[in-house]
């Protein structure tokens, strides 16, 4: 493998030259959002298999990539993200129960079911709405960076997106735009390795992801995905940078697809076991706990303690949500216009007004 940014060493110690030197709340705070992600997940797709939600996209394996960036922003940056990212919504504050609401689609989910199912926004955490296309998050996201430096504001916006994504025009645009006009953009990429069942060495005849950053005129730099402190310190050193008129970073995160693509698809068809056993191997959950272990600040204990509250607070969550009926039918002609045009207006008034069985 080519050579990528580590700093939590095998053994739980860290690269003294590296490490971001996280206080111990930091440090926690960053376990439980990547340990609330992963049990998050195996609950919602055992909830898809039992009917009760219509689809799920788990990041198994990619937690830290996706906390490790969240965490590195400042609150009031912008998060566009692709559709695998849970973990960094949390972090920015989005409530479980508003989060289960969303993948259920009822009446309390704040998009009124209009979303395609686990589409998420949290607009106040600055958070994106999922755009299901593969990489047109992007151009938005560098015209929102571009906006925020039009308008004096400093701020910087982290956009997710995969390897497949890399072979899309938006990712050249959007690279190319943020290049030329410095758009305070960091550009995170997760390389996991697949793109449902195509391996990166289809996506692109480069040894990296990273180096593409060279084209387009600013930096790329190759971090280990499954290590949260390498994530977290590339992120922040590239926020910093976006901030300060120094324009846009592509990080590569490497990581691995450890589950399935979606609730939808079924990885043994294309893939060998041996080579997510590998991977997992390289669990980015245990590497952590290595750290905070070997830091002092951890124990059987705390893990214990840690594990509990999350699954109440997921089975409270479901509870609530499953409690809140559909989204009434009228809410369909809602929130389409910023003004309701006058055919729409028949439309709807022609459905109110229709007899009820
Ligand atoms: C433009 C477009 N083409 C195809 C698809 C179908 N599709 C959904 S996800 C996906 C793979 C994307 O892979 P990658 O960018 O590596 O992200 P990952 O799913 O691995 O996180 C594809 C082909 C789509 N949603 N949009
Ligand atoms: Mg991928």
């Amino acid at each position: 493998m080519v050579d990528a940014l580590r700093v939590i060493r095998d053994d739980g110690s860290t690269d003294p030259r590296l490490d971001p030197k996280l206080a111990k709340d930091e440090a926690v705070a960053m376990y439980r959002w990547m340990t609330l992600e992963r049990i998050l997940d195996n609950r919602m797709l055992a909830l898809q298999r039992q009917g009760r939600i219509g689809f799920y996209g788990p990041s198994l394996g990619q937690e830290a990539a996706i906390v490790g960036a969240a965490m590195a922003m400042d609150p009031d940056d912008w998060i566009v993200p692709q559709y695998r990212e849970p973990g960094a919504a949390l972090v920015r504050g989005m409530p479980l129960k508003e989060l289960v609401c969303q993948f259920m689609g009822n009446a309390e989910d704040p998009a009124k079911g209009h979303q395609m199912p686990c589409h998420y926004v949290y607009r106040k955490g600055n958070y994106l709405s999922i755009s299901s296309p593969v990489g047109t998050q992007l151009p938005h996201a560098v015209g929102i960076g571009w906006a925020m430096k039009l308008l004096g504001d400093k701020k910087a916006v982290l956009a997710f997106f995969g390897d497949g994504a890399t072979s899309t025009a938006d990712f050249h645009v959007a690279m190319n735009f943020a290049g030329v006009f410095r758009a305070p953009t960091v550009f995170l990429c997760n390389n996991n390795q697949w793109a449902i069942s195509v391996p990166v060495s289809k996506q692109t005849a480069s040894a990296t992801l990273a180096e593409k950053a060279n084209a387009y005129g600013f930096d790329g730099v190759r971090v280990d995905g499954m290590d949260a402190l390498a994530v977290y310190r590339a992120t922040r050193e590239a926020a910093h940078r976006a901030k300060d008129g120094l324009g846009p970073t592509l990080v590569e995160a490497v990581t691995y697809r450890i589950g399935p693509h979606s609730s939808s698809d079924d990885p043994s068809r294309y893939r060998d076991e041996s080579e997510v056993a590998a991977w997992q191997a390289r669990d980015p959950l245990p590497r952590f706990r290595r750290y905070l272990e070997r830091s002092g600040w951890w124990d059987d204990r705390d893990e214990a303690r840690l594990e509990q509250e999350i699954g109440d607070d997921i089975s409270r969550a479901v509870q609530e949500a499953e409690r809140i009926p559909p989204p009434g039918p009228d809410t369909m002609f809602a929130d389409v216009y910023a003004e309701m045009p006058a055919h729409l207006r028949e439309q709807m008034d022609a459905f109110l007004a229709r007899p009820r069985r």
